[in-house]
């Protein structure tokens, strides 16, 4: 065809490849610097206090394989990490890593039926949790003979964490084994289309990942082992998981744990610990602006701001700049789970920092290519024009999780991830995501997939049809908004349907508005024209 003649443009970092030791497991990567960093601090837990060094890290970690494996977890397996941000939550994905499981991760304010759903698709055959999530487990882990671990005291029916570690260290020959492209992770995402799918992401592609960002002499993402993370960000998300977690065990950085955002205890521990990189998500960047409790004394230690996740302005990030005048501020970078997830970081956070513009999301990441596709023709499209953005690489995911379909659908035959963002690489290969060809809704960076919110909408006996889209807000940046199509009849409300979908979600699901309207615009194939939708609300007057 014309297009497949067209040259092919691919972007690549500023930075050089650099040797990514990728033929190894991902526990292994991530400790490498142990006899460096054995007796530092690896693991603080904010709220309680406890320190753990490297060492102890280490140490816990084939404690907690063991247990997995005496509970019976083994290669191939998944377990399921259903926590909000603990010292535990690392303990047991390391642990699993170390037996070739995998930990699919979910998050612990997930209404039963999402939990359960998860698991299921997951095949999830224990489950690690604690007591605001117990009761949502425990049935459903009874009927399937899974066991249930509590990190945060005893109950009835389940093993304690503490019981789960009190054994020998899992040794390191029993390690063997794994390979390079068995997966380690698998976080759920909806990616470019319909429901949430087990993204399988192996050794391979999230040591590539971590190496892209804070490996080499020039490193993308400077962390030092004289930093202090902190781990607010729930790990649940690739964004933590990934950037701050495994990226700070390769740095041998230390690492302070916050189960919920709370501006007066974030600056307590800021203070307590000379915290000096805080990772955030926009909505987070705007709290903190915008609050009178917190002063620019307070973040004094705060070196570098990274944003990530979704889309930070130009005058947020002027406002935020005034509270942290010794930190270097911008978007982390850009990620999407599938992408493993990095796909492009801010050079302006690099050991020799480039200067980079604001509104940009970074330049693709180092090992990498990335291009710019016109949806439309797919020919590859050059500099400052918007296409469809484009990954290749090792950090990649492997594909999603008894989906063929989907895989084939998001990675092409010639191993490019298509991700469904509009984007354009500017003049100084910088990257600006302009809009979103795909559906998914990112309320405060979570995501919200309306083809689930869409099914759940047409099992009450009133809908006929519905159709779900994000509308712009400013705290949250997008949130859900359905069209409903009533049965002849109904005298349904808006707000009975929005407290249908209410008992069914997680929070940041929720309808936040409900347009009554005659027909769902669809396809010739059935498929629902969101575009049209989206107009329908920018015109003001949808129905
Ligand atoms: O799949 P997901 O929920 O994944 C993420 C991952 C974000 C990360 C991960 C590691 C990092 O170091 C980091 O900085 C960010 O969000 O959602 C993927 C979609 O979210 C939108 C975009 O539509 C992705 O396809 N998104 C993510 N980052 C940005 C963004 C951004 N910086 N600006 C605008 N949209």
């Amino acid at each position: 065809s014309v297009a497949a003649a067209a040259p092919e443009v691919v972007f690549r970092s500023r930075l050089p490849d650099i040797e990514i030791p990728n033929e190894q497991t991902l526990q292994s990567y991530c400790f490498a610097k142990m006899s460096e960093v054995g007796s530092r601090p690896c693991i603080i837990d904010g709220q309680t206090g406890a320190s753990y060094t490297y060492a102890e890290v280490e140490s816990l970690s084939r404690k907690a394989a063991a247990g997995l494996r005496r509970m019976g977890v083994g290669k191939g397996d998944v377990v399921m990490n259903l926590l909000r941000n603990c010292p535990e939550f690392a303990f047991s994905f390391l642990g699993a890593a170390r037996l070739g499981a995998a930990t699919t991760t979910a998050n612990p304010f997930y209404t039963p039926h999402e939990i359960h759903r998860q698991a299921d698709a997951a095949g999830a055959m224990l489950i690690v949790t604690e007591a605001c999530a117990v009761d949502k487990v425990l049935e459903y882990a009874a009927g399937k003979g899974l066991p249930v671990v509590t990190v945060d005291g005893r109950r009835d029916g389940c093993v304690e964490f503490s019981e789960l570690i009190a054994g020998e260290e899992l040794p390191e020959a029993e390690e063997a084994g794994i390979h390079p492209d068995d997966v380690v992770a698998l976080p759920y995402s909806s990616g470019t289309t319909g429901l949430p799918k087990g993204v399988m992401l192996t050794h391979r592609s999230l040591i590539t990942s971590v190496a892209q960002q804070v490996d080499g002499e020039n490193p993308n993402l400077y962390f030092s082992k004289e930093d202090v993370l902190l781990c607010l960000l729930p790990l649940f998300h690739i964004y933590s998981l990934n950037s701050v977690l495994l990226a700070g065990l390769r740095a041998g950085s230390a690492m302070v744990i916050m189960r919920k955002f709370d501006i007066g205890a974030l600056v307590e521990l800021v203070r307590a610990h000379g915290i000096t990189i805080a990772p955030f998500v926009p909505p987070i960047v705007v709290e903190i602006a915008k609050s009178p409790q917190v002063t620019a004394g307070d973040l004094a230690s705060i070196r570098m701001v990274m944003s990530g996740a979704a889309p930070m302005g130009k005058d947020l990030q002027d406002a935020f700049m005034a509270k942290i005048p010794n930190a270097v501020l911008g978007q982390v970078g850009y990620g999407m789970t599938e992408a493993g997830p990095v796909l492009a970081m801010c050079l302006a956070f690099a050991k020799e920092p480039f200067k980079v513009k604001s509104g940009s999301c970074g330049t693709v990441v180092r090992n990498a290519g990335l291009k710019i596709v016109d949806p439309d023709t797919g020919a590859s499209l050059g500099r400052n024009q918007p296409g469809e953005i484009c990954i290749r690489g090792q950090q990649i995911m492997k594909g999603y999780l008894n989906d063929p379909e989907s895989t084939k659908n998001t990675i092409d035959k010639d191993g490019w991830l298509h991700t469904g963002d509009i984007g354009l690489v500017d003049d100084d290969d910088e990257i600006f995501i302009v809009d979103r060809l795909k559906e998914i809704i990112k309320y405060k960076g979570f995501q919200v997939a309306p083809a689930e919110l869409e099914a759940l909408l047409i099992t009450h006996p009133e809908i006929k049809d519905a159709a779900v889209v994000s509308l712009k807000d400013d705290l949250a940046g997008e949130v859900p908004v359905a069209f409903v199509m009533r049965i002849e009849g109904s005298e349904i409300t808006e707000d009975d349907i929005k407290k249908f979908v209410a008992k069914e979600v997680v929070f940041y699901k929720r309808i936040h508005k409900v347009f009554f309207t005659d027909s769902i615009p669809k396809n010739p194939s059935g498929k629902i024209l969101r575009k049209d939708l989206r107009a329908r609300l920018a015109a003001g007057i949808p129905s």
